[in-house]
């Protein structure tokens, strides 16, 4: 499902339109408009495509954005995910639910975080993820719907939104390269998030899906690193001394952060048989190398 806007963003799904055609008899993809503060759409949608499963990843995802937007966050990402759940109810079907729930939702409690650690959320963000978790639960023990939350920590890519710290940095990396800044500036570095690969976390929202029974899952590495710790790989990679070139600019300070997120993936292991399969330097290696291509420059990358 898309939203409709007067300009496409649609570069990280492009190439699955290619490899599939658009309305030829052989498509196995296809694009719906909608929105997850329109019901009557979504409720239309649901009986129209009489979907096996929903993965609901629609969200305003931008923690530090919630907080100039925290209605409409609230809207799309809390009420959002009960209009579906009440969209699958109401259509009598047996649709499996995926709802992306973060590990935001702990916000201050001590890691590690699992999924009998209580929420301290720290945003307006946080906040309506956890509804919205909540209401997933709810739907299934009230209503018996196959309703799974992931509580997935942070995941990156070369896809990733360019104002997400781990692509900020390699895309400035690049661009100090190739000579187009010479300063990147951030926020919080002592801040400690437990970072992994998506390819790893899309894999562990599937096993969700396909298992007997409905459950929520911590989806993490268990390892934490410093934003600082990011920079330095990232510079470090790239044999660039991050000191001379990142600045901490006080507007990329939230008014209340999430000092450290460090999760426990034992159930997921145990249930799932789901193990995180790509490190995080190989990950930042690959994000690196994907901005350089794009600023038309050859990676020469150091070691692991
Ligand atoms: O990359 P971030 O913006 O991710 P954040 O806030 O942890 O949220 C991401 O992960 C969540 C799962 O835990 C998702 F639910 C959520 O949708 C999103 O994908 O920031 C990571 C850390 C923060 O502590 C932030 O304060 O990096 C710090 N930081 C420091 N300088 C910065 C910057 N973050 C951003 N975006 N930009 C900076 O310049």
């Amino acid at each position: 499902m898309v939203r409709r806007s007067s300009s496409l963003n649609r570069t990280r799904i492009d190439h699955l339109e290619h490899a599939h055609g658009r309305r030829d008899a052989n498509a196995r993809f296809f694009l719906h408009y909608g929105d997850m503060t329109d019901s009557g759409g979504l409720n239309r949608l649901v009986k129209t495509v009489q979907p096996d499963e929903i993965y609901n990843l629609a969200a305003q995802s931008h923690v530090q954005i919630s907080f100039d937007q925290p209605e409409y966050t609230a809207d799309a990402d809390g009420l959002g995910a009960t209009r579906l759940l009440e969209a699958i109810r109401t259509a009598g079907l047996r649709t499996r639910f995926y709802q992306a729930s973060t590990s935001e939702m702990f916000g201050l409690a001590p890691p590690p975080q699992r999924e009998t650690t209580p929420f301290h959320p720290r945003s307006p963000y946080g906040a309506a993820k956890a509804y919205a978790h909540w209401m997933t639960v709810n739907y299934r023990e009230a209503h018996g719907l196959f309703a799974c939350s992931g509580i997935l920590f942070n995941h990156e890519s070369p896809r990733r939104g360019e104002n997400f710290v781990t692509r900020k940095v390699t895309r400035g990396v690049a661009q100090i390269l190739a000579g187009r800044q010479a300063r990147l500036r951030l926020g919080n570095l002592d801040a400690q998030r437990d970072w992994g690969d998506a390819r790893d976390y899309v894999r562990a929202m599937w096993l969700m899906l396909q298992q007997d029974t409905a459950d929520d899952y911590v989806i993490a590495t268990g390892v934490t690193r410093t934003v600082r710790e990011l920079v330095e790989i990232a510079f470090g990679l790239a044999g660039l001394d991050w000191t001379a070139h990142v600045d901490v600019d006080p507007s990329y300070l939230r008014p209340a952060d999430v000092p450290v997120l460090c999760g426990d993936p034992q159930k997921a292991r145990d249930r799932l048989g789901w193990e995180p399969t790509i490190s995080f330097a190989a990950m930042i290696r690959e994000m690196l190398e994907s901005d350089i291509l794009a600023e038309g420059l050859t990676p020469r990358l150091a070691a692991l």
